[in-house]
């Protein structure tokens, strides 16, 4: 974001703010590390708050806390100009569950 905001570009950046490393929660030592340990190894949780981060680089941030309001928010931007970032909290592990309950969903939607 550093000079984005000063170069007169159209960017909207939506972040999927999962505090720390989603994607090592997809690995099996998730399941076998007890959480402190994981957390402190793996998931790294940063505690940032990145509205304020992205306002600290000179491009108000917003947060969109409905999942409903994150496709008009863009499509707001775009029309608007400039840059824009919003920022939008995930859960790491309501993550992983929402991938097994589709992986589940496709895997029995091609074995019907
Ligand atoms: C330069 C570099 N350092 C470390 C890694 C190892 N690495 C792979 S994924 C990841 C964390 C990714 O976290 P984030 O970007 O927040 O994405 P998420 O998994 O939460 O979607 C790290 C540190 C890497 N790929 N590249």
């Amino acid at each position: 974001l550093l000079g984005a905001a000063e170069r007169g570009i159209d960017l909207v950046v939506v972040v999927v703010h999962n505090d720390g490393g989603g994607i090592f929660s997809f690995l099996p030592q998730a399941g076998v590390v007890d959480e402190p340990l994981f957390e402190r190894l793996y998931g790294t949780p940063h505690g940032v708050d990145l509205v304020s981060l992205s306002a600290a680089y000179g491009t108000p941030a917003r947060a969109v806390d409905d999942t409903g309001d994150i496709a008009p928010a863009v499509r707001e931007a775009f029309a608007a100009g400039g840059v824009h970032v919003f920022v939008v909290r995930t859960d790491r592990t309501e993550n992983v569950e929402l991938h097994r309950r589709l992986n589940a969903a496709v895997a029995d939607a091609v074995a019907s």
